[in-house]
């Protein structure tokens, strides 16, 4: 028997009883997903009925919470069970907006206190995270190396706002400890910044041992053979679990709205205050923004980092529209979206 809870499961959305049991999907291949449920490892496809024909649940995702069915060979999964955060990216082709990380209770944006230090970058993590509906704390790594980090941790932590900022080495372990109130056993977190920054470095550090190198997860069977077929989402021996899933280095700002205004609230704070509604912030009189920016009350840097964040973030909304209207289904996308969003404002019991 394995206790799922262990895995993160939430108490509360435990079915009082079967034929489905709760599960998580720990990673995701081509038309199969690989499950912890209460009887192990299993692996599953999807209940035709209620995700093709009847098409209103969500296709499940790594981190996902499910119900399946079991089986002497695949599991089927019924249900997807709402989300208490996730990443997407959108679907280019389909215009459709694809999970590829959900249930993270915390999400390291990474930067490296060298000279790939980059607050643009930082930004861009910041608003993903709060998009997520995570809670974002920043992680400068490579504290160990020599030179004065002070400005860049003061740098970082005025882009930060709400969350965290830590400076810390994977390598001495220096200001590791500062990460702990964040990872609680059961905590589930995923990890942003662009390569080389040492992602995997912290996941070996708060692992304890070397699970992660720079190709990915490495993982072994019983047997100590190599196997392929990797997890994305690992249970560390501290109880923490980690998701690393391909398809969250391919993060854009999708669908940004709500993460934007959480990132920049320095700047939203001036937004809708100007003489035209559809004011383009450019040379019309009576611009709230050009006056904030000229009075020294909104730093400009700033301005400019949200215009790009958030123009990327209206692209992609209007690839996704048109898609759409091109005859994708979006109701039912529509509508789990806004109850995960509901979902998301309530904390897992026993959770900071
Ligand atoms: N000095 C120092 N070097 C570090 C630290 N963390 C990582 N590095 C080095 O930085 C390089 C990149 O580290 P990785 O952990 O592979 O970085 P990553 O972000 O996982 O990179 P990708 O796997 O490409 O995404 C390696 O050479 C590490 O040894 C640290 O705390 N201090
Ligand atoms: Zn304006």
């Amino acid at each position: 028997m394995t206790d799922i809870k262990t895995y993160g499961f939430p108490e509360e959305l435990i079915p009082p009883e079967g034929p489905a049991l709760p599960a998580r999907v720990t990673a995701v291949f081509k038309g199969r997903w690989q499950l912890i449920t209460p009887e192990g490892q299993q692996y599953a496809t999807l209940k035709t009925k209620e995700y093709i024909y009847e098409s209103g649940e969500e296709f499940p995702t790594t981190g996902d919470y499910v119900l399946a069915l079991p089986a002497p060979g695949d599991w089927q999964i019924v249900r997807t069970l709402p989300r208490k955060s996730f990443f997407s990216r959108l679907d280019g082709w389909h215009g459709t907006e694809q999970a590829v990380a959900a249930n993270m209770d915390v999400v390291f944006a990474v930067q490296s206190l060298n000279e790939n230090f980059s607050l643009k970058r930082l930004e861009r993590y910041l608003t993903l995270g709060w998009n997520s509906g995570a809670r974002p704390v920043v992680v400068l790594t490579k504290a160990d190396l020599p030179g004065d980090h002070g400005e860049m941790l003061r740098e970082a932590k005025a882009v930060a706002g709400e969350a965290p900022v830590f400076a810390l080495s994977s390598k001495t372990g220096e200001g590791m400890e500062q990460l702990a109130p964040y990872l609680r056993p059961g905590t589930t977190a995923a990890f942003l910044g662009s390569s080389g920054v040492g992602k995997s470095s912290l996941i070996n550090a708060l692992a304890g041992e070397e699970i992660m190198s720079v190709s990915g997860v490495r993982e072994y069977d019983s047997a100590g053979r190599h196997t392929t077929t990797h997890r994305q989402l690992l249970l560390l021996k501290s109880g923490v679990l980690v998701i690393d899933t391909p398809g969250m280095r391919e993060l854009g700002m999708w669908d940004a709205g709500e993460g934007l205004s959480t990132a920049f609230p320095d700047v939203e704070r001036f937004l809708g205050r100007c003489r035209f509604s559809d004011c383009k912030h450019e040379r019309e009189p009576g611009c709230a923004i050009k006056a904030a920016i000229e009075n020294g009350e909104l730093d400009p840097e700033r301005w400019e980092s949200y215009k790009l964040l958030n123009g990327e973030s209206e692209r992609s909304r209007r690839l996704g529209a048109v898609r759409r209207k091109q005859g994708q289904p979006s109701k039912a996308l529509a509508k789990s979206r806004r109850q995960e969003r509901k979902y998301r404002g309530k904390n897992f019991p026993g959770e900071y």
